[in-house]
């Protein structure tokens, strides 16, 4: 494996090239805009019939994907519903503020206060969520909706990559009461797990971050067991 240039294909598991042979995402981006000169970020939602980028924007994905291909899947299943539209999109803001990306706020600051600033509201959050999760089964109560899927993507990643390499140590998820047993629910049911490849999270981090790890080694541990049982099924 060269050392700069890692394709799709140096990762088992990962999906070898693009449609069109592509290695690597920026080649999708210019077939989508030969002149773009945007930043390459993941994900990427690509239409294959009309070969273009429809979203790289991740908020908009997931609710696409909550009812734009029911047709095609069969699934309908429901994680916006209508009811709870307004508590989703305050949590969200809210998680995506201080968690989803209070972590990548705290391991990218470059001072002290920020970092602090990042770390306080990560933890106080973390604390209210785990207290909001002592008795109820998911973030909205007894139905799982988008607001776990999109705290399941942090908090997947918690202990193996932001306690250590964005310096978000105050507690690891495995040490709260809660939220240990609800990443490992949410880890075991139906569209999560297969999701979930420690080795490429750890990778992506330890390599792609050369400012905060120059060095590119990458650690072993944690071991981490979300197929451990949860306990969670008796909450309303
Ligand atoms: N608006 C985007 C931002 C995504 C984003 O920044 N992704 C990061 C990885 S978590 C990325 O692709 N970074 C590549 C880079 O910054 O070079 C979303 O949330 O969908």
């Amino acid at each position: 494996m060269g050392a700069e240039g890692w394709t799709f294909g140096d990762f088992p598991g990962a999906s070898a090239q693009g449609e069109h042979g592509e290695a690597r995402l920026y080649e999708l981006y210019l077939r989508a805009a030969p002149d773009a000169t945007t930043r390459v970020t993941v994900p990427v939602l690509w239409d294959r019939e009309r070969k273009t980028i429809v979203s790289n924007e991740s908020a908009e994905i997931i609710r696409m994907f909550n009812s734009a291909f029911d047709a095609l899947t069969g699934n309908d299943r429901d994680l916006y519903p209508e009811p709870l539209r307004a508590g989703i999109d305050a949590l969200n803001d809210r998680v995506y503020e201080r968690v989803n990306n209070g972590v990548y706020r705290a391991g990218f600051a470059t001072s002290q206060e920020a970092y602090e600033e990042a770390f306080d509201a990560l933890f106080s959050e973390l604390d209210a969520l785990d207290e909001r999760l002592a008795g109820q089964r998911y973030l909205m109560g007894s139905a799982l909706t988008e607001a776990d899927v999109r705290l399941f993507t942090t908090l997947a990643r918690f202990d193996a990559v932001y306690v250590g390499h964005f310096k978000c140590n105050k507690r690891r998820i495995a040490d709260y009461a809660n939220l240990s047993g609800y990443l490992r629910d949410l880890f075991q049911a139906a569209g999560f797990g297969e999701t979930v490849d420690l080795a490429h999270i750890k990778t992506h981090y330890y390599w792609s971050h050369t400012t905060i790890n120059p060095t590119r080694v990458i650690p072993k541990g944690p071991k981490l067991d979300f197929s451990a049982p949860h306990g969670r099924q008796g909450l309303g």
